[in-house]
């Protein structure tokens, strides 16, 4: 008797800290060159993980760091195995996560272009070039994460032989879904990823914008098996109807976070925060409103 109620209390004690976890991440898609964007914000504003969007990889197995800012060109960063992105570049990207910075993740958000030929030949080996470069440009930027926002190709397959050469390399592979047309494709691809190496796949960034404005956090979180991040478009006068100030992103994220108890929120992106200049949706008001919601214990 005794132990039936101890293990009643505790199993009720695990229900109930269940129910009340909050999730924490705070995250944001870095568009705007990082060279331009302002560190400093970036690293102290309340944001615990940066995505630097985007990134490529050419037919050779090379990486590309494709400029989305007017005046900046494409960097190749990574050939024959070795960084070959500069030192400033390097630098930039190191020191989201030094020094004065509540950042502690840091990942580079690619497309699919190239990933299934390349996974069918040479593979995924580790002597490839496309491993290679992938292991350099960890180390060269002290990655964390690569992120899928494969928006087009969608191959089982060769996506789940890419994350795998991913984790044998030392990240962890993330996903931006936006097509709810494709959740039995991303349920696939977390499932067996993570049925070869558990915990490979260890976050979704879920669009709620755009064309994935009528996405519906619970249901993903469903199909996937997986709590999801609900990102949230900025004020932005790129196409302004998705826009959500702070007060609209704290209302709908933390209804997420109640009915839901989604892993965190997060925002799509630097480059239109910096370009609107509002000081009422500043990175220092989006940051605050993350952090009331989805705060660290
Ligand atoms: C960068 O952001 C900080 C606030 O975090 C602000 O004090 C500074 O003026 C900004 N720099 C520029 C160039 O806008
Ligand atoms: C310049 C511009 O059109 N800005 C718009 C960006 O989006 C917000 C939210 O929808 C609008 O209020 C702004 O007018």
């Amino acid at each position: 008797m005794k132990l039936h109620g101890l293990f009643g209390a505790l199993l009720f004690h695990t229900l109930l800290s269940h129910v009340l976890a909050v999730g924490n991440i705070r995250s944001i898609f870095l568009f705007k060159d990082v060279m331009k964007s302002n560190t400093t914000a970036l690293k102290t504003s309340g944001f615990n993980t940066l995505i630097v969007f985007g990134v490529g990889v050419l037919s050779n197995g090379d990486i590309m760091y494709y400029s989305n800012t007017p005046g900046s060109s494409d960097v190749l960063i990574a050939s024959g195995g070795s960084y070959v992105g500069g030192d400033a570049l390097a630098a930039k990207v190191q020191s989201f996560k030094a020094g004065d910075t509540l950042v502690n993740r840091v990942e580079i958000c690619m497309n699919a272009q190239n990933i299934r030929d390349l996974m069918a030949s040479p593979g995924p080996g580790p002597n490839t070039p496309l491993y290679r470069n992938f292991a350099a440009l960890k180390t060269a930027w002290a990655l964390d994460a690569v992120n899928n926002d494969d928006e087009s190709i969608y191959d089982t397959v060769s996506t789940v032989a890419f994350a795998g050469m991913l984790g044998a390399v030392g990240y962890r592979y993330t996903i931006a879904p936006y097509d709810a047309g494709r959740m039995a494709f991303w349920a696939g691809v977390v499932s067996r990823a993570n049925q070869a190496s558990a915990g490979l796949v260890d976050r979704v960034y879920l669009q709620l914008y755009d064309g994935g404005a009528r996405n519906v956090p619970a249901t993903w979180q469903t199909a996937l098996g997986m709590k999801v991040v609900p990102i949230l478009w900025v004020v932005n006068d790129s196409k302004p109807q998705f826009g959500q100030s702070p007060a609209q992103a704290r209302g709908r994220l933390a209804q997420w976070s109640r009915e839901a108890q989604v892993a965190g929120g997060g925002l799509w992106n630097d480059y239109d925060i910096e370009k609107m200049n509002l000081a009422y949706a500043s990175y220092a008001e989006y940051g605050y409103i993350l952090n009331e919601i989805f705060y660290d214990d």
